[in-house]
């Protein structure tokens, strides 16, 4: 279907004229992703409140072949949330609310634009946990998150955001809505649709409620932070961690270019020597109280050259507070070229010695930052200072690196636009065309997302 200019005088049939956005001063803030790299430009910003509203605005959108962008917390790094070409954005800003909270079962239920941090909140007053965190968890959404199939602090427990959702309400691209919002923890009575649009990256429609698992509260919780002499002794030490901690919910790692980035841009002394090369943020979390456990596997890791630990909350912060800085400390020193990816453990400290000078090789002046999720092999590259036109050189020099040692191009953010010319190599001919046949099942006019993820066909 060719597409015609954007219904807005039906727009705002639908939605009322104050929540269809057209002037540029109150759609700039849409139109420009969280790095700051990719900017679009967009004849309107939707604002739907409820399902049925959403409904009708893809119903509309399907029959006039006008283009949507699922947009939350516009916190995604891949720029898949941005109106690139032209589409309108449907921002999920007023699918909020948080409840049908089941205590015994350990369940809620959100909307879409809900924030990650609210969901927590509201869980923690239910006596229970939402297992998913991320540094942006204030801002993040459930809907993004969900769309995104958000990693983050704890997948080494719970898992990444698919494992925590048992059923979702959502308008797929045909205008149909699906909602299976019962939470039964056992359901196989077909597709797992709900899991199907986890990762899907607003390409097969608009995520509007979801019912979510929670996890038991946190009890004692001990925090470490540790240097050590080398990304090889750091993998070792996770292992180890691993098998001997039974809390053990997180081993995050940083290195220390980044750990002096995060000191000078943030003014906070760094806790350990400023040539400590590896850094670990380990935390176990009871019942049972770990300290016992992870003080015994503390002492037995080999290569350690400093250990600072935390008990209280206050102090357990200092130690994160050099982790969840980095993606911050890193925006501040200019528009970043970002890479998340995963390794077998045998394969992370290999690449990481190897991608810097790759980069260094292909385009002069740029910086190459490592940190991330160490216990899920998931190393996060950030290039800076790379100039215009730099980009594929860069993308090259990173992502086969990640490919000849047989990593994945994305272990959370997503393909979105910034990796779409890389989902061939990763990706095998035959998953492309499930990928592109379920694509056209659902959203058979190609309204939903179509830069993202497969791009158009
Ligand atoms: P958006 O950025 O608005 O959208 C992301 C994608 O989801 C887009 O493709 C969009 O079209 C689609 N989408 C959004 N809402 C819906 C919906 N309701 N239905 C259908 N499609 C939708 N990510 C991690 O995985 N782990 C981390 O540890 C992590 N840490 C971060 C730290 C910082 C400081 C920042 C800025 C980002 C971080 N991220 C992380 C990335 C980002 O927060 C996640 O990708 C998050 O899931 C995006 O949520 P959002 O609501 O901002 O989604
Ligand atoms: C994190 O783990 C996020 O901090 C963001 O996934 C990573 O900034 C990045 O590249
Ligand atoms: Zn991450």
């Amino acid at each position: 279907m060719e597409p015609t200019a954007a219904p807005i005088d039906a727009l705002r049939d639908i939605l009322g004229t104050e929540h269809v956005l057209t002037d540029a001063d109150r759609t700039a803030s849409y139109t420009t992703d969280w790095t700051g790299r990719f900017v679009g430009s967009t004849p309107a910003v939707v604002r739907p409140s409820t399902t049925e509203e959403v409904a009708a605005v893809v119903r509309l959108c399907r029959e006039t072949g006008t283009a949507i962008v699922p947009q939350g917390g516009n916190t995604g790094l891949v720029g898949g949330s941005v109106p690139l070409a032209g589409e309108v954005v449907l921002s999920t800003q007023r699918l909020v609310g948080v409840g049908d909270i089941d205590p015994d079962a350990g369940q809620l239920t959100a909307g879409a634009g809900a924030s990650l941090a609210e969901v927590q909140r509201v869980a923690a007053d239910a006596g229970w946990r939402y297992g998913v965190d991320l540094a942006a968890r204030e801002t993040a959404t459930i809907g993004g998150t969900i769309a995104t199939d958000a990693g983050g602090l704890r997948v080494l427990r719970f898992g990444s955001t698919r494992r925590q959702v048992l059923g979702i309400e959502a308008v797929l691209g045909t205008g149909e809505v699906i909602s299976r919002l019962g939470g039964l923890v056992k359901d196989n009575t077909g597709y797992d649709l709900a899991g199907l649009l986890c990762g899907s990256e607003g390409t097969l429609g608009i995520v509007c409620r979801a019912r979510l698992a929670l996890v038991p509260p946190a009890g004692t919780t001990v925090t470490a932070l540790v240097g050590f002499r080398s990304m090889d002794d750091a993998v070792r030490a996770v292992g180890h961690l691993r098998r001997s901690v039974p809390g053990l919910e997180a081993a995050e790692v940083v290195l220390a270019a980044g750990v002096r980035l995060v000191s000078e841009v943030t003014g906070t002394a760094p806790l350990f020597a400023a040539d400590t090369p590896v850094q670990v943020v380990a935390e176990a979390v009871g019942p049972p109280d770990p300290t016992a456990s992870l003080g015994d596997a503390l002492d037995r890791l080999d290569g350690v050259l400093e250990i600072a630990v935390a008990t209280d909350a206050v102090r357990a912060e200092r130690l994160w507070h050099v982790r969840e800085s980095h993606t911050e400390a890193i925006a501040r020193i200019g528009v970043p070229h970002k890479y998340d990816v995963t390794l077998a453990a045998s394969r992370v400290a290999d690449f990481c010695a190897a991608v810097p000078e790759l980069v260094a090789d292909v385009v002069d002046g740029t910086s190459t930052w490592l940190f991330g999720h160490l216990a899920d092999g998931n190393i996060h590259v950030n290039v800076t200072g790379v100039p215009d036109g730099g980009g594929p050189a860069v993308d090259r020099a990173v992502l086969e690196a990640v490919l000849v040692r047989g990593g994945s191009i994305s272990a959370e953010h997503g393909i979105g636009i910034a990796k779409r010319d890389w989902l061939g190599r990763d990706r095998a001919a035959g998953d492309l065309a499930a990928m592109r046949a379920v694509k056209d099942a659902l959203d058979p006019a190609g309204i939903c997302n179509p830069q993202a993820l497969l791009g158009q066909a």
